[in-house]
């Protein structure tokens, strides 16, 4: 049988990040933090979000819609501010969790419990099956993209510079925050960007409903829809991984992912949109829907 061998500096890890995070949140509610901070801890949060949402997940790990040069440099730029690995790591481990979703080859098993699924597998070594089925996993795009390469060769040194060092430095150096008091709220906006991502797998492969695939785990749920600016849509997402809304409806309803990659396909920065037509949608519906 497996053991799970706990990497236990990664658990002292978490454990710090939390605590610093606590005190940025007492510094927050006690309103030590200047405003402009909080302001700018949003923007990283929402810049960060794109990088997932749009960057690695959408584009890299989906290939749901194609980037010309200074998107994909952009989208990495917010993806290495996330700090959630490199783009090649982290659409490695997302294609297996859709290759082999919910087995123990999906790195963040759901059938392993909340826990596991959230950040549990963070914090130990991977299943023997994630490596070796992962081998099966075709990742010559990436391998082949210059942007992709290059923030791969550099992670260790440009991730804490774009995740720590810069959010932390900026309302101490332009508004004269408290140094200490920038970094608990700079590791807060972290440790929420987190939170918020590993829900999707962890809630939305818990709790919500499932209108196109029933014999499936991934479900619709709107909270999560709401916290990671519309990537709830689980159920769907995983039905129709293709297509570049995530999502069924066209209205953006907190979808701000879709209105950004929308409006890069108005500049003409993205191009070949991928979506389901609306009679294959409900072909689905009809035979494997809830
Ligand atoms: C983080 C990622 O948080 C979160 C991802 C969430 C995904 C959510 C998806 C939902 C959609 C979008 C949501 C949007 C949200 C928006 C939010 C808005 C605000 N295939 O990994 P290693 C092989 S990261 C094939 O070290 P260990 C490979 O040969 C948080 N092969 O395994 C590899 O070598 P190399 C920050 C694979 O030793 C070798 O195994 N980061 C695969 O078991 C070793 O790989 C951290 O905390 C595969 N899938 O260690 C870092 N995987 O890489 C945490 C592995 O050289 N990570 N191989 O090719 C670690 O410390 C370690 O990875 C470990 C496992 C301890 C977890
Ligand atoms: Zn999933
Ligand atoms: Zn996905």
């Amino acid at each position: 049988m497996f053991q799970t061998p706990i990497v236990w500096p990664n658990v002292i890890l978490f454990i710090l990040y939390h605590a610093i995070a606590l005190q940025g949140w007492y510094y927050f509610i006690t309103f030590q933090t200047n405003l402009r901070t909080i302001f700018w801890a949003f923007l990283i949060l929402v810049l960060a979000g794109q990088g997932i949402t749009s960057g690695v997940h959408r584009l890299w790990s989906h290939r749901s819609y194609k980037a010309k040069l200074p998107l994909r440099i952009f989208l990495c730029l917010c993806q290495t501010i996330s700090f959630q690995n490199s783009i090649y790591e982290w659409a490695r481990d997302h294609r297996a969790h859709h290759k082999f979703s919910d087995t123990d080859a999906d790195p963040h098993n759901i059938k392993r419990g909340f826990f596991f699924a959230h950040m549990g597998w963070l914090l130990v070594r991977k299943h023997p099956q994630v490596k070796m089925k992962g081998q099966l996993i075709d990742l010559s795009d990436l391998e082949n993209d210059p942007v992709v390469r290059f923030q791969k060769k550099y992670y260790h040194v440009l991730a804490p510079l774009c995740c720590f060092v810069v959010p932390t430095m900026v309302p101490w150096y332009f508004w004269k925050e408290n140094f200490y008091v920038s970094f608990c709220v700079c590791m807060l906006r972290y440790l929420i960007s987190l939170h918020f991502t590993w829900l999707v797998n962890s809630a939305a492969h818990l709790w919500g409903f499932k209108p196109y695939d029933r014999f499936i785990k991934p479900s619709e749920n709107q909270i999560v829809a709401k916290l990671t600016m519309g990537e709830g849509w689980h159920n769907y997402h995983h039905t129709f991984p293709w297509d570049y809304k995530a999502a069924e409806l066209d209205s953006y309803n907190g979808n701000l992912s879709t209105a950004f990659i929308d409006l890069m396909a108005k500049i003409g920065w993205a191009y070949d949109l991928k979506t389901v037509p609306l009679d294959v949608i409900r072909k689905r519906v009809l035979r494997t829907g809830q």
